[in-house]
């Protein structure tokens, strides 16, 4: 049957104006992609948190509650909440109201807490509490390898991952409650750099490889989460989403590597998101 709509996705995450992270690609990325976003602020930020000195920011904790009676009262059809940054505590309680008021809708949390085995600046050990909670409730969880360990109460990996430890990782995240889990940027023993998933009802193990490049740019996690949610929400099965947004992510750096820009102004999009209206099946997913 054709959908009446596109799929609607009400999106909790930062909007931050300048250095291409959350909203700001979150939006352009899953429209292309044929998703409804309404954007659901956590917080306004002049930049990310990630190398432009001090930020001028607002919290919007206060709103996001109003926001959801507002949408509670014109009994607004969701099939989506996909959660990233949040930035005070207080929004983790806003979050899980969101979950329960619309019981049906997929639930997606992308648990941004920090990279690069740390904790991203302004992260409280409470942030990181309340980010466990979130995960219990989601079905769909895509940590970066230091947010999976984080989660799982271990450090984050400084040697190369076994396959056997990666599955391990993915399984326990399972157990904490999301039937998807996916986590991005391990590098496996066998030499490869890959993204990993697995899909618990059906207990199976993938991997996604590509290259590495040697540069780190912000909001790859994000826009990585978001084709992957837009690609299940268009009825992808998991390692074809991973695939998809782990082959979307890799030709957006190469594109920004190839200019040298500057790594905290974030990847071009601008240049590679009419890749993602062309919906091809990837080949490069594998079992774990
Ligand atoms: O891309 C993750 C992210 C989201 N939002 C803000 C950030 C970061 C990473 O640095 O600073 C505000």
């Amino acid at each position: 049957m054709v959908p009446a709509r596109p799929p609607r996705v009400a999106a909790v995450h930062d909007l931050s104006g300048f250095g291409r992270c959350s909203l700001s690609v979150i939006l352009p990325v899953m429209s292309v992609m044929g998703v409804q976003v309404c954007p659901i602020p956590t917080a306004v930020l002049s930049t990310h948190t990630g190398g432009f000195g001090d930020v001028c920011i607002r919290d919007l904790t206060d709103y996001i509650e109003p926001c959801l009676s507002h949408y509670r009262r014109v009994a607004m059809e969701l099939e989506c909440i996909y959660t990233g940054y949040l930035s005070s505590p207080n929004q983790v309680a806003h979050c899980l109201e969101f979950f329960d008021a619309w019981p049906r809708a997929l639930v997606v949390v992308d648990p941004v807490m920090g990279d690069n085995g740390k904790l991203y600046r302004s992260f409280t050990r409470e942030m990181v509490a309340g980010m466990e909670r979130m995960v219990r409730k989601a079905q769909v969880i895509t940590p970066n390898l230091t947010e999976a360990a984080i989660l799982l109460g271990q450090d984050p990996p400084t040697d190369r991952v076994l396959t056997a430890s990666a599955r391990s990782m993915l399984a326990r995240l399972g157990e904490m409650g999301p039937g998807m889990v996916v986590i991005t940027g391990v590098p496996l023993a066998t030499g490869e750099y890959a993204n990993i998933c697995y899909d618990r009802e059906r207990n199976s193990y993938w991997k996604s490889t590509g290259d590495y490049i040697p540069v780190h740019y912000p909001g790859t996690g994000d826009i990585f989460a978001a084709v992957l949610t837009a690609s299940l929400l268009q009825g992808d099965s998991l390692p074809i989403a991973t695939d998809r947004a782990a082959r979307y992510v890799e030709l957006t750096i190469k594109t920004t590597y190839s200019y040298s820009s500057e790594p905290r102004e974030g990847v071009m999009l601008e240049r590679t998101l009419e890749w993602l209206t062309r919906g091809e099946v990837g080949q490069r997913f594998q079992s774990l």
